[in-house]
């Protein structure tokens, strides 16, 4: 394993990176989030523990590993301690010391999922499916520099004149445009206050640790959320998440500079899901996409909703690669594909007018009228759960797995066959 290495989504989130930043980490010294923030759901199976992580770094799970919320994530404390307490119930007893925090890092308040709520209830049938975990409104405030940050608790004072006026705002937002009931000051510090300290003991410059592991050669891992196809610039606009989900979102989050990332590994399932509202171009609504689903156990580990599933698109993915100069692809859930007649790949989207590209739209409404130009494939009969040989899947797995190679033109580095640790193939 490079020193800096990147993991990432490459499709529309939950292609398995908790999995495969369980198993990176267990060579490295730092994990670092960037973006998102309780929106993530990373499950990780561990012998017959299965915990899932959102805020946290995955790294929690190996005792060796510091993790760091960079000043990209927007943190809910009330998240990050209810977490912290499911940790330790499930035996990871020093997980709040391990974990250090950014000052700079935007508060999720109480009041930003009801602003989450209200927003997708005015969208009405064009409601972007959120988790409504208030990510968007939190990212706004940011953006907007009428905010709070953690580091603004060293100051209550400030604090507290900060948070008045952003509650003016939200407030009046919540009553007279959303139609949702205010969230009042004296609430808001009440929860606040229950984590501040706490919150304070974890506050670090994650830059300069960053920085620091660097210079003695610690390996630094840095976990990315949601997917490729989510990215605020990048994604299907307006239905993506509201942080820069792609290898860039990286620096911008952690204060890491680009010159210091090694490596990108790119993960992406050997099918396609998307949980939410937007475009999906190889979306199967029959019943070979629901027995994908079922046997994917398709089902969004932070809301638990059911997943939408389809074909592996190889436009999308090559887009993924270059945006994030991808070094390596982890391909995920390869046993899900077991037993099929046969497999599909999208190599070109058709547009309305007829025209072939294999250059994927930007804009949501674009993306939403292009057809897929399927490739077909033989499927394979035999198993290849837990299978940790490449030569020893059944051929017309090989070949699939080697066209979705030719087709990004990035070498996949990594195979999983199951969920657990162990079933994973390492290729050369
Ligand atoms: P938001 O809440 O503002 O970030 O939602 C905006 C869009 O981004 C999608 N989104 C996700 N898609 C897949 N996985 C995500 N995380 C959880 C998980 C999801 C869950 O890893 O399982 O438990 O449902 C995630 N987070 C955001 C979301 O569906 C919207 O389309
Ligand atoms: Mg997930």
């Amino acid at each position: 394993m490079p020193n800096n290495v990147v993991v990432l989504g490459t499709q529309w989130g939950d292609e398995g990176k908790g999995k495969v930043a369980d198993l990176l980490t267990a060579k490295a010294g730092v994990v670092v989030r960037s973006q998102g923030g309780n929106n993530a759901g990373h499950t990780l199976v561990v012998g017959d523990k299965k915990v899932v992580v959102r805020l946290v770094p995955s790294g929690i799970l190996h005792s060796s590993c510091q993790c760091l919320i960079g000043s990209g994530v927007v943190v809910s404390p009330e998240a990050l301690f209810t977490e912290i307490e499911e940790l330790k119930q499930a035996g990871f007893t020093d997980a709040e010391s391990r974990i250090k925090v950014s000052g700079a890092c935007a508060m999720l308040l109480p009041i930003h999922p009801a602003i989450d709520r209200g927003a997708e209830k005015k969208r009405g049938k064009n409601a972007i499916g959120t988790t409504g975990r208030g990510i968007g409104p939190c990212y706004e405030d940011k953006v907007a520099r009428r905010g709070v940050r953690i580091g603004d608790l060293f100051d209550m004072k400030r604090f507290e004149e900060r948070l008045k006026s952003l509650l003016d705002y939200r407030n009046f937002m919540l009553k007279n445009y959303y139609d949702e009931p205010e969230v009042s000051f004296e609430s808001v510090m009440e929860n606040v206050m229950r984590y501040r300290e706490r919150l304070l003991a974890m506050v670090t410059d994650v830059s300069d640790v960053i920085a620091k592991a660097r210079a003695v050669g610690t390996k630094v891992l840095f976990e990315g959320a949601q997917g490729t196809f989510l990215d605020i610039d990048y994604g299907t606009y307006p239905y993506v998440t509201s942080s820069n989900t792609v290898a860039g979102g990286c620096c911008t989050g952690s204060g890491a500079g680009p010159l210091h990332i090694d490596y990108v590994l790119g993960i992406a399932k050997a099918y396609t899901t998307r949980v939410g509202g937007g475009p999906f171009p190889t979306e199967l609504t029959d019943e070979i996409g629901k027995g994908i689903c079922t046997r994917g156990k398709e089902f969004g580990a932070v809301t638990g909703r059911p997943r939408r599933a389809g074909w592996y698109d190889a436009v999308a993915m090559r887009r993924a690669v270059t945006i994030n100069s991808l070094s390596g692809i982890a391909l995920m859930k390869l046993d899900v594909l077991d037993g099929m007649d046969e497999v599909k790949i999208c190599t070109a989207y058709k547009l309305p007018n007829g025209a072939i590209t294999e250059l994927p739209p930007l804009a949501a409404d674009d993306y939403a009228m292009v057809t897929p130009v399927y490739e077909t494939m033989p499927g394979w009969k035999e198993s290849t759960f837990g299978i940790t040989e490449f030569d020893k899947l059944p051929v017309n797995a090989r070949n699939y797995v080697r066209r979705l190679e030719e087709l990004a033109g990035v070498k996949i580095a990594i195979l999983s066959t199951g969920p657990e640790r162990d079933q994973t193939i390492y290729i050369e």
